[in-house]
């Protein structure tokens, strides 16, 4: 398969970003949500900020305060026998596989272009943590449109677990919230962007507890809020690149031979790729065929070397023809595009 990376990439790196945090610095433009608007493209990007360190032995978690609406700075010394610092994302428990803290906070930020290749980022936060459930951030957003409201839902992440929340606009400036459409743990929602069979749908990814695996679920919805009759969609595979979680990627592309969902798998080792799976057009909780490799893996020194490493990840692809522009994190750390072809993808999944 072809993949033609942009000359331009990384497209928007941490250093294009202003910090919004005085004594803040911007560790991470990346995982954006992309949709045409006008004449624009718009990525909404997770921005990720972190406080500045000046000891290498203190690590610090910034929480966001609802009440006061300001961020406190919690301090941890790398000796603290409690805690396991060894995931620069997070911090741990010693004791038990949770995480205490995130290292840093992420909010959601404009960022606009004419061509996709070069983007202007606004100065300011578009969507930012603005309740409980949002105290250690918001990421990762997808943006669907229907008719004219762009639905943009992301992970809220606080001590209560990360869930799925749900704001929408029609000009990205005006904003209305509507709460936590999916609970923890719960990531990777993509909604379709029409009805089917009368019914909204939406991939999610739960995380099953006391069995099973971090996988694709698919669920209906009359009214985009209310998610019901949850199925089972597509699960791990075992010894191939997706053998250690899963989750939607961009939106659902409507074609003829089915719906394209580009999805992202990671390996046991934390290697993030993104596949292809198709689903029946008219019922979309049939699964058509899949990619045995993946359409793109972690290849470009962008993509392999940053605060977290060895990953792509698209929240969001822009469709043109027969062009697939899959908009993709680098490495936790940068904005990537490449282009695809669409008739290629299709030809290359393995049909079931
Ligand atoms: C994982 C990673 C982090 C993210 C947390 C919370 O550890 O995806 O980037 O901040 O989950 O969602």
């Amino acid at each position: 398969m072809k993949i033609y990376r942009y000359e331009e990439n990384p497209l928007i790196t941490p250093k294009d970003v202003k910090p919004y945090h005085p004594g803040f610095e911007v560790i991470g433009a990346f995982n954006a949500g992309v949709t045409k608007f006008g004449d624009e493209i718009i990525m909404l990007l997770r921005v990720a900020e972190r406080p500045i360190s000046h000891d290498p032995n203190i690590v610090k978690a910034p929480v966001f305060n609802p009440d006061t609406k300001e961020v406190e700075i919690y301090e941890f010394h790398k000796d603290n026998p409690n805690y396991d610092f060894s995931d620069p994302r997070v911090i741990k428990y010693a004791s038990k596989d949770k995480f205490a803290y995130l290292t840093s906070l992420s909010y959601l930020r404009i960022a606009r272009s004419k061509d996709g290749r070069h983007f202007t980022v606004e100065d300011k936060p578009f969507v930012y943590p603005s309740n409980h459930l949002e105290t250690f951030g918001i990421e990762d957003p997808r943006i669907t449109l229907i008719d004219d409201v762009y639905y943009i839902y992301f992970s809220a992440v606080s001590p209560y677990g990360v869930g799925e929340a749900m704001v929408s606009t029609k000009d990205f400036v005006h904003v209305t919230h509507h709460g936590m459409i999916f609970a923890p743990e719960n990531k990777d929602v993509l909604i379709f962007p029409e009805k089917i069979n009368g019914k909204y749908y939406a991939l999610h990814r739960p995380v099953p507890k006391s069995n099973g695996s971090p996988e694709i679920w698919i669920a209906e919805s009359d009214n985009l809020l209310y998610w019901g009759n949850h199925q089972f969609l597509l699960g791990l595979r075992e010894g191939m690149w997706d053998d250690g979680r899963i989750g939607g990627g961009a939106v659902p592309i409507k074609t003829e031979r089915g719906w394209l969902e580009l999805y992202h798998g990671a390996s046991k080792d934390d290697r993030y790729c993104m596949g292809a799976v198709l689903l029946d057009l008219k019922d979309p909780t049939k699964v058509i065929a899949r990619s045995e490799k993946p359409i793109l893996e972690p290849e470009a020194d962008y993509e392999l070397e940053g605060f977290f490493g060895n990953v792509v990840f698209s929240c969001g692809a822009i469709v043109e023809g027969d062009i697939v522009k899959m908009y993709y994190g680098v490495a936790d750390t940068s904005m990537a595009c490449a282009e695809l072809s669409l008739s290629e993808i299709l030809d290359s999944l393995t049909y079931l």
